[in-house]
């Protein structure tokens, strides 16, 4: 087991929904600890750095328009193996392929507005995490419990 940073992201729609405490409680009962925090309205650069590999695809242009059409809740989960296993919380990318007890089962109908954002890789946790966050906006804390999860 290795302890990772990784970047999750509540899209627009989100914060209007009122389910962002259901969906960071679903984070906070696996065990991983929730680091870093904001809510913020997504530049257009930012949000073309961020989904940058997509360029070109036919989903993009509404990808884009759809990230920057609201606040969005930004954070970093800190946990033993957070990478994939907030992944696996979310969900798979296409809706109808994520079940029910997953955060994109549970909450959404369309696969462009599938609710959550998170990095698919380390390396993609450090790029999108140096995106959203100042470093001494990501604050690590230990309240003894690990052993309990
Ligand atoms: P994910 O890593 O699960 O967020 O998925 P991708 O990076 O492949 O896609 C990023 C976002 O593009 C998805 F969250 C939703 C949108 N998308 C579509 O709208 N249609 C697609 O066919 C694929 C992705």
């Amino acid at each position: 087991m290795a302890i990772q940073r990784t970047f999750a992201m509540l899209k627009p729609g989100v914060l209007q929904r009122r389910i962002v405490g259901d969906v960071i409680g679903r984070l906070e009962r696996k065990g991983l600890n929730l680091i870093g925090l904001k809510v913020m309205t997504i530049p257009p650069l930012l949000a073309t750095t961020h989904y940058a590999e997509h360029k070109g695809k036919s989903f993009y242009d509404k990808l884009i328009e759809y990230i920057i059409s609201g606040p969005v809740v930004a954070m970093c989960v800190e946990g033993d193996e957070a990478v994939q296993l907030v992944r696996r919380i979310a969900g798979p990318t296409a809706v109808t392929e994520s079940m029910p007890g997953t955060i994109r089962g549970d909450y959404c109908l369309h696969t462009n507005h599938n609710i959550i954002h998170a990095s698919d890789s380390p390396e993609s946790a450090e790029r999108e995490l140096k995106l959203f966050f100042h470093p001494q906006e990501l604050v690590s804390w230990d309240d003894g419990n690990g052993a309990w999860f």
